[in-house]
C-alpha cells in the first residue's frame, strides 16, 4: 500500500483526520476547514448579508484559526467554491484579562497576527473596565477566576460590540469545548444553561448576537489548521485554569473519543437536534420575560444590578476600605 493520498486532489496527504476516513494535502486541508466553517455559519444563520462581524481573539489556536478562515474567505474570489462569508475581512477584539505574563504573550501574538495580515484589531483591558484584572478580581470575592473571567468576557464583548455597532460577535469555541460544557450541564441537570447552549444566541435589545462558527470543528482540527497555515499561536494554557472542571470533562470526553471515534460529535449534535429545541419551547419565553436593564450599566439582567457591575462595586468597595490582600477563597 503506497502513501495515503489526498481525498480531494490525490496528491500525497499530510493531514489524516482521526476517526474519519479522510486525509488531505495541505491546501485541501485548509479548504476543508474553511468549507466546514462556511457551512456551519450558513446553516446556523450566523451572519446575514451586509452585517458587520467582530471576532473575539485570545491568541490561542481556535480564535486565530477562525479569524484566518474568515479573513481568507472575505478575500477569496467569487468563483471560489466556498461561499463568501463577509464582504470585508473582519476586525478582531482582544480582551486583556490582566493575567501577568500569559496575557502579555497572548496580546503580542494577536497583535503580530493582525499586523502581518493588515487586519484591524481592538484591545479592551478588563482592568480598566472592572477595576482589576482577573486574578485580583478572583481574590476579592465569591467567584472563581474562571467565573469572573467568563462573565467579564460576555459583558465586555457585548458592550464593545454595541458601542461599535457590530451585528454579531464570533467566538472560537470548538466542538471539544462545547461537548465538555454540555457534559457539565447534563451532570448538573442545569436546564437553563442547557437551553442557552446553542451555536447562535440571537440578539435582542441591549444584546448583540453571539455565534460559534467552530462548533463542528475539533481542537485537533484547529491546531492542525494553524500548523498547516503557519499561524503562530499561544500553546500554553491559562495559568488560572488549574482545577477547572471543564478540563476534567474535556479529558473524559477525549478518552471516550479514543475508544469510540465520533462519540463526542454525536453527543453534541444529538443534543442540538433533539433536546435543545424542546428546552427552548418550554423555557425560552419564561426566561426572556425576566430581563430588565441593569440599574448601573443598562445591560439586560435578571436582577436589579448585573453580575459584572456587582463584581466591580465589590472591588471598588474593597479598594476604598484599603484591603486588597485577602487570601483566595478556597474552592470558590
Ligand atoms: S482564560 Fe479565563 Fe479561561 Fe483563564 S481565567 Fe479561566 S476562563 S482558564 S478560557
Ligand atoms: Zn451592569
Amino acid at each position: 500500500r503506497g502513501p495515503r493520498r489526498c481525498v480531494r486532489c490525490r496528491q500525497p496527504a499530510v493531514v489524516e483526520l482521526p476517526g474519519q476516513r479522510t486525509a488531505f494535502c495541505p491546501p485541501c486541508y485548509l479548504h476543508h476547514v474553511r468549507q466546514k466553517v462556511a457551512r456551519t455559519m450558513a446553516e446556523g444563520h450566523m451572519l446575514r448579508r451586509g452585517e458587520r462581524a467582530v471576532v473575539a481573539v485570545s491568541g490561542g489556536k481556535d480564535s486565530l484559526c477562525l479569524w484566518d478562515v474568515l479573513a481568507t474567505a472575505a478575500e477569496a474570489d467569487a468563483t471560489d467554491e466556498a461561499p463568501p462569508l463577509l464582504e470585508a475581512p473582519p476586525a478582531g477584539v482582544y480582551l486583556d484579562l490582566g493575567i501577568g505574563e500569559y496575557s502579555a504573550r497572548s496580546r503580542e501574538t494577536v497583535e503580530r497576527f493582525a499586523e502581518a495580515r493588515g487586519l484591524p484589531l481592538h484591545v479592551v483591558a478588563v482592568a480598566e473596565e472592572l477595576g482589576a484584572g482577573i486574578p485580583e478580581a478572583a481574590r476579592s470575592g465569591a467567584r472563581s477566576a474562571c467565573g469572573v473571567c467568563g462573565l467579564s468576557k460576555r459583558h465586555l464583548l457585548n458592550r464593545f460590540a454595541l458601542a461599535e455597532g457590530y451585528d454579531v460577535v464570533l467566538t472560537g469555541h470548538n466542538l471539544d469545548d462545547e461537548a465538555a460544557v454540555l457534559l457539565g450541564n447534563v451532570l448538573q441537570w442545569d436546564l437553563e444553561q442547557l437551553r442557552r447552549q446553542r451555536p447562535v444566541l440571537e440578539g435582542r435589545p441591549g444584546l448583540v448576537r453571539r455565534a460559534k462558527p467552530l462548533v463542528r470543528t475539533t481542537e485537533w482540527e484547529t491546531a492542525a489548521y494553524c500548523v498547516v497555515a503557519g499561524i503562530d499561536y499561544v500553546v500554553e494554557e491559562c495559568p488560572m485554569a488549574e482545577g477547572n472542571r471543564h478540563l476534567v470533562y474535556k479529558d473524559l470526553l477525549a478518552r471516550l473519543e479514543d475508544r469510540a471515534p465520533g462519540i463526542r460529535s454525536a453527543f453534541h449534535r444529538g443534543f442540538l437536534r433533539r433536546l435543545q429545541p424542546l428546552l427552548e419551547d418550554q423555557l425560552g419565553e419564561q426566561s426572556l420575560a425576566g430581563l430588565q436593564p441593569c440599574a448601573r450599566c443598562g445591560a439586560p439582567t435578571t436582577g436589579e444590578v448585573c453580575a459584572f457591575c456587582r463584581v466591580a462595586e465589590r472591588l471598588a468597595a474593597r479598594r476604598e476600605a484599603g484591603d486588597g490582600a485577602e487570601p483566595l477563597s478556597a474552592g470558590a
